[in-house]
């Protein structure tokens, strides 16, 4: 896949605040610095398209950005952000289910895990409501470089057998570093696909 443009859209606080212009829409989300903004910079291999940022939380709208001109990648709020008040918390956690859950556009989900760490508590249950709602959805594994290839694997079994616990079937699953772009055209294969 050729990515000829991608420029941000818009930010939305809200459902009623999304594009209406109706585009096949691919999300992103997962905790807070997992590297969904990076992921998007990389995806689209613009270096400042996306915000990127060390500060938990500070990502809380859903923002839009069209590639293309023919699709849509979607940055969504982290969840598990520990330094946004609870009201905050509990608005942006229903804005972005009922996204997840209504959004007619939303073609695939992918949600986004640290390849360092293992399995925790709050992608589990995020997984699970996912899969709850019946939304299409692909596992990223993120940070691919921070380890040797062969940690790399090992953590990323883990997180697998982990969900294998309750699943008999994993959905597609991607192993990716946008420092290094590895994964990149997998993705692109993925939406590709979705796009046809
Ligand atoms: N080494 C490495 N660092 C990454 C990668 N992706 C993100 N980061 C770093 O992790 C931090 C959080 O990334 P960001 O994209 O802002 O995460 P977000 O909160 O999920 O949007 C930043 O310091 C990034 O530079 C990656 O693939 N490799
Ligand atoms: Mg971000």
């Amino acid at each position: 896949m050729k990515i000829t443009s991608a420029a941000f859209e818009l930010s939305a606080p809200s459902l009623d605040k999304c594009p209406t212009r109706p585009l096949p829409e691919f999300a992103l989300i997962g905790r807070s610095n997992v590297g969904k903004s990076s992921l998007i910079n990389s995806l689209t291999q613009r270096r400042e398209l996306a915000r990127t940022s060390n500060t938990p939380g500070k990502t809380q709208l859903l923002n839009f950005y069209v590639i293309n001109n023919a699709w849509r990648l979607v940055d969504l709020p982290g969840y598990g952000y520990a330094k946004v008040s609870r009201d905050q918390r509990a608005d942006f956690n229903q804005t972005v289910a009922r996204y997840l859950s209504e959004r007619k556009t939303l073609r695939l989900v992918f949600v986004l895990l640290d390849s360092r760490l293992p399995l925790q508590p709050v992608d589990r249950e995020f997984i699970q409501w996912l899969e709850g709602v019946g939304t299409p959805f692909a596992l990223v594994f993120t940070k691919m470089d921070k380890h040797s290839p062969t940690q790399g694997r090992v953590g990323v079994e883990k997180i697998k057998a982990a969900i294998g616990e309750w699943r008999s079937e994993l959905p597609p699953v991607f192993l990716t570093s946008a420092e290094t772009g590895a994964g990149r055209s997998e993705l692109h294969a993925a939406i590709d696909a979705h796009l046809r």
